[in-house]
């Protein structure tokens, strides 16, 4: 088993972010010409770009479909950071179906389907099988991000899963930031702070340490790296998520200049008139059209086109999918087929 494996060969539906919109995937398997069993009539195969649940109502269903597709060859999928989150026992926000601590808290995803114990045995085996980056000659799929370094220490990874490589990284980066003092820096400006830092209200200038904690947690687990991506000191501290941050996402396809093209989900691109729910956090597609390639040289496609971001619809009473959608990016062709049958040729591909 290995942490970067083979794509499949011939053509391929590429499908973002889930985050468990059941009824989404099958309409879009529907329009993609799927039948129940993950047949094609053209012998055309599915790729998962990761986060399958949190947040919809339906992730135990989303994961019963796609281990199923993956079991009886016909589907594929790489872990997400809302995967790597499962596998390390991490109760976060949306993770309500999974972690029965966390229901209570998950209000605003409310209703939601639950799993039960037999299920989420399942669900955890298989996330301990999946890899983290496909790749075939023409074409690469990775949730977040192809950084060239992080894809060379994820292929040295044996006997491991993502799971057991991501603890072994952590642990190294803990060790590194006690003994360099950074830990030290980092937990005198907590404690000045306290809970101004997570007080929208309160003016909280650059903490160096902060920032440089933050940042090496990311930037040093080469895990972290391809499923939540670049990031990088911000000049200002900005809101977002509930708390004052001090490093932002990088748009990593700037400086992927490799010849593969690049599929990955993760960063929410926006349709229309939808708007961010934290007015701060930057939008990494403001230089980009909603259905461009993207990058240095054009050869990076981000699929997810926020149907995470449904539950926000559901709460306000809008239509839901006005805004948000699944998608699946066909390859070769290079359309885009929704989950509510319209499609889309995308632009400047290698332009
Ligand atoms: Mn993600």
């Amino acid at each position: 088993m290995s942490l970067v494996q083979p794509l499949f060969n011939g053509n391929l539906d590429i499908i973002g972010d889930i985050h468990g919109e059941y009824d989404a995937l099958c309409s879009l398997l529907r329009h993609l010409g799927y039948d129940l069993q993950g047949g094609h009539p053209e012998g055309r195969r599915l790729v998962f770009a990761g986060d399958l649940g949190d947040r919809g109502p339906s992730s135990p269903a989303v994961f019963i479909l796609i281990m199923y597709l993956c079991k009886i060859g016909r589907a594929q999928a790489v872990a997400g950071n809302h995967e790597l989150n499962l596998l390390m026992q991490k109760p976060k926000e949306g993770t309500g179906w999974f972690f029965s601590e966390q229901a209570s808290k998950d209000i605003r995803y409310m209703p939601f389907d639950v799993a039960n114990e037999f299920q989420k045995k399942a669900f955890l085996e298989f996330m301990k099988e999946l890899p983290i980056a496909l790749e075939r000659e023409d074409i690469r799929v990775v949730h977040a991000a192809w950084e060239p370094s992080a894809i060379v220490a994820l292929r040295s990874v044996t006997g491991r899963d993502a799971g057991q490589a991501h603890i072994a990284w952590e642990h190294e980066v803990a060790l590194d930031i006690k003994q360099s003092g950074l830990k030290e820096r980092y937990s005198q400006e907590q404690v000045q702070w306290g809970s101004q830092l997570s007080d929208r209200a309160s003016r909280v200038p650059m903490l160096p340490a902060t920032a440089e904690y933050m940042l090496a947690h990311q930037m040093r687990n080469p895990l972290r790296i391809i499923t939540s991506g670049i990031e990088r000191i911000c000049t200002l501290p900005f809101f977002a998520g509930g708390k004052w941050r001090f490093v932002e996402r990088h748009p990593w396809w700037k400086n992927y200049d490799e010849e593969p093209a690049v599929v990955c989900g993760h960063f929410w691109r926006r349709l229309g008139s939808s708007e961010p729910e934290d007015a701060n956090e930057l939008d990494l597609f403001t230089d980009v059209s909603p259905f461009s390639w993207h990058g240095k040289k054009n050869n990076v496609f981000c699929v997810d086109y926020s149907v995470g971001a449904r539950f926000r619809e559901r709460e306000a009473k809008k239509t839901v999918g006005a805004n948000t959608k699944l998608a699946a990016l066909r390859w070769p062709e290079k359309e885009l087929v929704f989950d509510d049958g319209t499609r889309q040729i995308t632009s400047q591909f290698m332009a």
